[in-house]
Order: C-alpha cells, then structure tokens, then sequence
C-alpha cells in the first residue's frame, strides 16, 4: 500500500552516517523500523546534518551517506512504502531547527548527557552544532508531525526534549499544533554493548573495529570478533537476574536473545551451567545466519550507488512535500512574514 492511502500514524527515525553501521543499529533501531511500516506511515532519514556536529571528510562522508542509506534497504526498509532520503536534501529540516533553538532554553540542552558524554573534557571545544543536537532532531520530527519515534534507549532524552520543545511552542503560540511525541523503544536489545567492554555502548566512533559487529563485516570477521569478546571467568547462569554484575555476559546473551527472538529467560535454560566457548559457537552460528542476507545485500548496494542516490533522491522530493507545508504553516504561527 503506498503511504498516501495510510491515514495512520507517522513514525520518523534517522541514523548518522557517521561510519559503519552494526549491530547495535540493526537491533535497536532498522530491524523495528521494517516491522513498523507494516501499521505505520513511516519516514526514514539519514541524518547527516547531524553527523557533521563532528568533523566528517567531505570525500567520506558522502559516501557514508549512501551507506547508511544501504544499511536501511538491506534491513528490509521498503522504499516504496516508506520515504527513505537523506536530511540535508530537504532544507526545512535546517529552518525549523533554527526556530526551535530559539524556543528551547539552556537550562533544558545543559542536561543533555550525550552531550557531555561526546564533547567530554574538551566541552570548550565542541562545535555549537554538537551542543543544540536537539534542537535538530526535535525539527526531524516534529516537521513530519511524527507521534512515534523508534529509538534505542539512548535517545530517550532527546526525546523528551522534542516533547518538551512541542509543549513549549504550542503553549507559546496558543496553538494546539505539533503532536505528542512518544519514543518506542522495543526488542532485548535496546542497548547493545561493546564487544570489548559492557559498560559502553557499541558504536560506530569507538576506535576499536573489535567492539562492534559491522553489517559488512564477512562471516569470518563476525565469528573473529564474538571469538574475541570480552568475557568473565563464571559458567552461563540459569537466570537473567544473575547477570546483574556481569555486563559482558549480559550483553552477549541480550544479543542472542535479540537475534533469536527469544526471552532471557529461555536462553539462560538453554545455556546455563555452560562454559562461553559452546555458548560463542551458537552465537556465531546464529548471528551469520541472521545477519548474513543483511551483510550481502549491503555488499550488493554498495556496487550500485546510483540506485541508492535515486532512491534518496525520490524520498526527498516526497518529504519535501510534507516539509514545506509544515513549515509555511510554522511561519505563519511564528509571525514570520511571507509577502
Ligand atoms: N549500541 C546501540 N544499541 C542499540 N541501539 C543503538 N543505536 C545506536 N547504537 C546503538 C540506535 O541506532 C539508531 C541510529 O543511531 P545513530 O547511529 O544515529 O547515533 P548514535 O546512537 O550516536 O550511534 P553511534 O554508533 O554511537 O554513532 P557515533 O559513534 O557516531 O555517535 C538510533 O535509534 C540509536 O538509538
């Protein structure tokens, strides 16, 4: 069904296209971004306005641009149901943003802990793009009118910011007119960890190639890698509530659980009392057979970036219909004059 036959609710998300895209991406956000377009209008974005918040070589960053927007597809986002492209094509994103840093107060983006886990010591130093973050995704959203926004949990803040930046503009302009926002956090892995230490988030920037599951990495360098994952000393428990002071394991087994669709609880019966040699030997059997469609269709895409760019070009000019009404609608409240 094409999406102007939907009169449901919009769903928006984005990714950064800020490097390789893994397993973290895929568990917690593009594999509940397929099953959403089923209920869903859905708009799916590769934010690279956000990405250049840190510095991106140029030459680089387009080409992440286009594989991040192949990571999607490869997930199973269906360009023809969803609107797939990438930020900076439709400039209103840019706009509203500028109008919401002037809604949003200091107070509300000096709470922010991405903020302060990103810019670290060195805050000084951040870019000022990096610090109102925010303020940008609050206009991703709410230019879509989006009122569901599957995230892993670390967005959840930001989130609440866009719900805070809506109330705070509605009751500004005495206008009942952006929605309520709700973030959808789904899945036993809204959080997956590094595979070198579980007390951080698996990411894209973190130096160490050996923390994360690229979705192009091979069958070999997936089955290197969970080989290689830090572990602890104690055989599989026969409950999750055992985990509590063990990250590593704990992510592992969220991992598989994630993977197989299944509960803690099952995979902790079914492993407990092992050792993690076996239970790394089942994990990588099935993480290849789970994301191996998904690593070679990226491989496929990869070759192919006019079909990509064609794609982003024609989600584009789909959102930009939506986008410019919204914001001809934004400046009329405002008060921002359109002769
Ligand atoms: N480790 C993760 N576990 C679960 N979900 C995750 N997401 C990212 N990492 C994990 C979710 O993926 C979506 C896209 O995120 P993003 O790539 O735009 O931003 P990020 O969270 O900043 O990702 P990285 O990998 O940490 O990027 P860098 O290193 O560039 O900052 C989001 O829904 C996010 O929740």
């Amino acid at each position: 069904m094409g999406t102007e036959n939907k009169v449901r609710e919009r769903v928006f998300s984005g990714a950064q296209p800020t490097g390789n895209m893994h397993l973290g991406n895929y568990l917690g956000a593009f594999r509940n971004w397929v099953k959403l377009q089923d209920s869903f209008e859905c708009i799916y974005c590769v934010v690279d306005l956000h990405a250049i918040t840190v510095f991106q070589d140029p030459k680089e960053l387009v080409d992440q641009t286009r594989e991040a927007a192949a990571a999607f597809l490869a997930a199973g986002i269906d360009p023809k149901e969803s609107i797939l492209f990438n930020q900076s094509q439709v400039p209103q994103h840019s706009e509203l943003a500028w109008i919401f840093a002037c809604v949003a107060r200091m107070g509300w983006l000096n709470r922010m802990t991405q903020f302060k886990d990103k810019a670290g010591k060195n805050r000084e130093k951040a870019s000022v793009g990096l610090y109102a973050y925010p303020t940008l995704m609050a206009a991703d959203i709410l230019l879509y009118k989006a009122s569901r926004v599957p995230v892993g949990e670390d967005q959840k803040q930001h989130l609440e910011l866009t719900q805070d930046i809506a109330r705070k503009f509605n009751n500004d302009f005495g206008v009942d007119y952006f929605p309520n926002v709700e973030p959808v956090i789904t899945g036993n892995a809204t959080r997956v960890m590094s595979l070198r230490d579980g007390t951080k988030k698996m990411s894209k920037s973190d130096p160490s190639d050996f923390s994360r599951i690229n979705l192009t990495d091979d069958r070999e360098a997936i089955a290197r890698k969970i080989k290689k994952a830090k572990t602890d000393s104690e055989p599989l428990p026969d409950n999750p509530q055992a985990l509590k002071n063990r990250p590593e394991a704990l992510n592992l087994i969220s991992i598989y659980s994630s993977l197989a669709d299944v509960s803690l609880d099952e995979v902790c019966g079914r492993f407990a009392g092992l050792g993690f040699s076996p239970f790394k030997e089942a994990l990588t059997e099935l993480a290849i057979d789970r994301l191996g469609p998904v690593t070679e269709e990226m491989v496929r895409l990869k070759q192919d970036p006019g079909y990509v760019d064609s794609i982003l070009r024609d989600g584009a000019a789909r959102a930009s219909e939506i986008a410019e009404r919204t914001m001809a609608e934004v400046m009329e409240i405002v008060g921002l004059l359109r002769p």
